[in-house]
């Protein structure tokens, strides 16, 4: 069988003018708190070498790339793919990256994953961008990703790891249907996400009390409609003044939650993975070959 242990490792606030070196060994703690738990693959937040940054409006130019990586690995980083290769554990790690493409810098919120080797085996862009472009002073908080971000280039892929099928995506993803369902189709059986999620939404603070259920309902319905196994992990806390949901958890195909964290701060939590669970619902429920039909669904794809 293909069964091995995971852990969600959710980071608690990441202070402003907090070091990567500060972050970098925080996860090097969790990483080698799973590793003492029996864990092979560990899943790191959304962002997780640097605050939430896209909550305020940065014009210096060269303040706002402090936030992102310009290669990966990186020295600061470096210590982190260290411990992984040391302790034979492969792990999911998201940050802003900046890069020289096409003669001009091009910012991402990515996503790589990184194999027990210590080998970048797949990398992903956030394609479904929150938030608004430009300043709205309305809001207590700003949400800027798609001022600070592109939309990501890569699609939605899958890469062979741990004896099956690997997929990533990035926080807002998680509640886009579509997201589950292309990589689903990709033959994901795992799809590994982090997130920053604030508590208070501004555009509809009536649902502020719902940003938990919502969170899980999200991943739990994209673990369900697609057999596959979610790893959701969080920033949490209260960062800079903002509040962070926490609730990173392992989602079984069957849409259970099967290990949760219960804090707001640096916590791992583990489940056993079986990869032939998916087959319960592909097989059945969810044989897409037999149930699914494609040509009544073209208003999906439609712009
Ligand atoms: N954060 C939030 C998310 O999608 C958000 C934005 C919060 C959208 C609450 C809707 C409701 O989880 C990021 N970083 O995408």
């Amino acid at each position: 069988t293909r069964r091995f242990i995971a852990a969600t490792a959710q980071l608690g606030p990441i202070a402003r003018d907090e070091p990567r070196a500060s972050a970098v060994a925080r996860m090097q703690a969790l990483l080698i708190e799973a590793h003492r738990r029996g864990a092979e693959l560990v899943v790191f937040p959304e962002l997780a070498l640097t605050t939430f940054f896209p909550r305020w409006l940065i014009e210096d130019e060269a303040e706002l790339d402090a936030f992102y990586e310009t290669e990966m690995p990186n020295a600061d980083v470096q210590p982190l793919f260290d411990t992984a290769r040391e302790l034979g554990v492969g792990f999911y790690l998201g940050y802003a990256e900046l890069v020289i493409e096409g003669g001009r810098k091009r910012r991402f919120n990515t996503s790589i994953f990184v194999d027990k080797s210590g080998t970048i085996l797949g990398k992903y862009r956030k394609i479904h961008l929150p938030g608004h472009p430009e300043y709205e002073d309305w809001r207590p908080f700003q949400h800027l990703e798609k001022k600070y971000f592109e939309h990501g280039d890569l699609g939605f892929p899958v890469f062979d790891a741990f004896g099956g099928k690997m997929g990533m995506c990035l926080c807002n993803d998680r509640r886009w249907p579509e997201t589950f369902r292309v990589l689903g189709l990709r033959g994901a059986e795992l799809v590994m996400l982090g997130y920053n999620t604030p508590v208070h939404y501004p555009p509809a603070p009536e649902h502020d009390h719902l940003q938990d259920f919502h969170n899980h309902l999200s991943m739990q319905a994209g673990a369900y409609a697609n057999g596959n196994w979610v790893i959701g992990t969080a920033k949490a806390g209260r960062e800079e003044g903002c509040d962070l949901i926490a609730g990173s958890c392992i989602i079984a195909p069957t849409g259970e939650i099967v290990a949760r964290t219960q804090g707001f701060g640096d916590e791992i939590a583990i489940a056993e993975i079986d990869l032939d669970r998916c087959r319960e619902l592909r097989d059945n429920v969810f044989n897409f070959a037999l149930h699914r039909e494609p040509e009544d669904y073209a208003v999906i794809c439609a712009p």
